[in-house]
């Protein structure tokens, strides 16, 4: 699998180039930084989701419908939007007490 990190880095700048905003977090310590995202109303936005923890997080939220895996020291992207203002939470259902997290479009 070593070529997937490659191809995940050229996606991601292939994407970055096509001028989709995009928004990096990081889990670290089964918290999230940063926890409170601003992003744009009624675009799509990629979020990316860095996981430093050895530890899998499952990012999740019901208001952006997603819920996906991350593994440890692994990252990965996911699209959300376009999104009408307002607030939308989100946290790591594995750390639940510590990783919690907002995702606020205006
Ligand atoms: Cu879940």
């Amino acid at each position: 699998m070593k070529w997937l990190t490659p191809l995940v880095a050229f996606l991601l700048a292939a994407d970055a180039l096509a001028g989709k905003p995009q928004f990096e977090i990081e889990i670290k310590n089964h918290m999230f930084y940063p926890d409170r995202v601003v992003v744009p109303v009624g675009t799509k936005v990629r979020l990316i989701i860095h996981n430093r923890d050895d530890k899998p997080e499952e990012f999740e939220s019901f208001e952006l419908n997603r819920e996906k895996v991350i593994a440890g020291n692994a990252t990965t992207a996911i699209f959300i939007g376009p999104l009408s203002a307002g607030e939308y939470p989100f946290f790591g259902e594995f750390n639940l007490e510590t990783a919690q997290g907002m995702i606020i479009a205006e």
